[in-house]
């Protein structure tokens, strides 16, 4: 044991006079006798100063200060631009009436009127009232027809209630395709006045005169009388001498009356034979 560290010892010197011969090499100032002499490390003497260092990194942002003090007032800044159009704003109220204007300038005189041609136009104009009246009355005859009719074996009649003078009657029935009734014996002279006292009326114009030769009475269709006629008592009288017409009262009998008396007439239509 005592040899071992003995032997440790010898090798720590050695190796310390290895380390102080390889300093002693390096540092020519010193002597080698000065280290070997006292066998104790002492720090050195200060260095020379070392080259100036390159430049450090950025170092880091630092804290966000406190708030600093209110700073003064600013002065007064330019004019701004115009602004835009507001909204529309609520109607207002009426206004007074104005004072009437001034009479304006009477206009020129107008050009002088060319002759119308239309008379062709006016014609056809007419014609078609004259047809649509007639197509009317058409209308108004077959209704009525329709409506009231008598007939016999031979005969139809119709008491148009239409007031009109002898004439008027007769060429009404006429452009029926029909005559002014003529009753030439009791059943038709019946039926007509059936006819008339049923519808209410007290006399009509019947198909008779003595117009071309008084007191020589004749039928519608130019024939005269013959075996039968129906005269009320004391007619035909002539009274005033004016009386060439002849009406059938509600009764059937006959009176002679005046032409242009109007009363209703009763027309009569044959029926058509095979
Ligand atoms: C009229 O009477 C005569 C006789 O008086 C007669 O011969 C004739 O047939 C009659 N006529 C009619 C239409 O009845
Ligand atoms: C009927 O009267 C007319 C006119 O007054 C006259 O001429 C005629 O002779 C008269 N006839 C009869 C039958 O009275
Ligand atoms: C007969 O006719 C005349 C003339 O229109 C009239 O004055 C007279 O009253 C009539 N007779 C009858 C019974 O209606
Ligand atoms: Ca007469
Ligand atoms: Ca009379």
């Amino acid at each position: 044991m005592e040899q071992l560290l003995w032997k440790l010892e010898t090798f720590l010197l050695l190796l310390l006079l290895l380390f102080v011969q390889v300093l002693g090499l390096n540092d020519d100032s010193r002597p080698a006798t000065e280290v070997c002499s006292t066998h104790t490390i002492i720090p050195g003497p200060k260095g020379d100063e070392g080259e100036k260092g390159d430049p450090g990194d950025m170092g880091k942002q630092g804290k966000t200060g406190p708030m600093g003090l209110k700073g003064d007032k600013g002065t007064i800044g330019h004019m701004g631009d115009q602004g835009m159009i507001g909204k529309m704003g609520p109607i207002g109220r009426k206004g007074e009436k104005g004072l009437k204007g001034l009479p304006g300038v009477s206009g020129g005189k107008g050009k002088a009127g060319s002759v119308c041609d239309c008379g062709k136009y006016r014609k056809v104009v007419g014609q078609l009232d004259i047809n649509v009246a007639r197509l009317k009355s058409s209308i108004k005859f077959v209704k009525n027809v329709l409506a009231g009719i008598r007939e016999t074996e031979e005969k139809y009649y119709y008491i148009v209630q239409e007031e009109k003078s002898y004439k008027e009657a007769l060429t009404h029935c006429r452009i029926r395709d029909g005559i002014l009734a003529m009753p030439k014996d009791e059943v038709a002279n019946a039926a007509i006045s059936d006819y008339i006292s049923q519808s209410g009326f007290f006399r009509v114009f019947i198909g008779l005169n003595d117009m071309e030769n008084e007191g020589q009475f004749i039928y519608a269709d130019r024939t005269p009388l013959q075996n039968y006629s129906n005269w009320k008592e004391g007619e035909p009288q002539n009274e005033s001498g004016e009386e060439d017409c002849v009406e059938m009262l509600s009764t059937g009998k006959w009176n002679d009356t005046e032409c242009h008396h109007t009363m209703y007439f009763v027309c009569e239509f044959p029926k058509k034979r095979e």
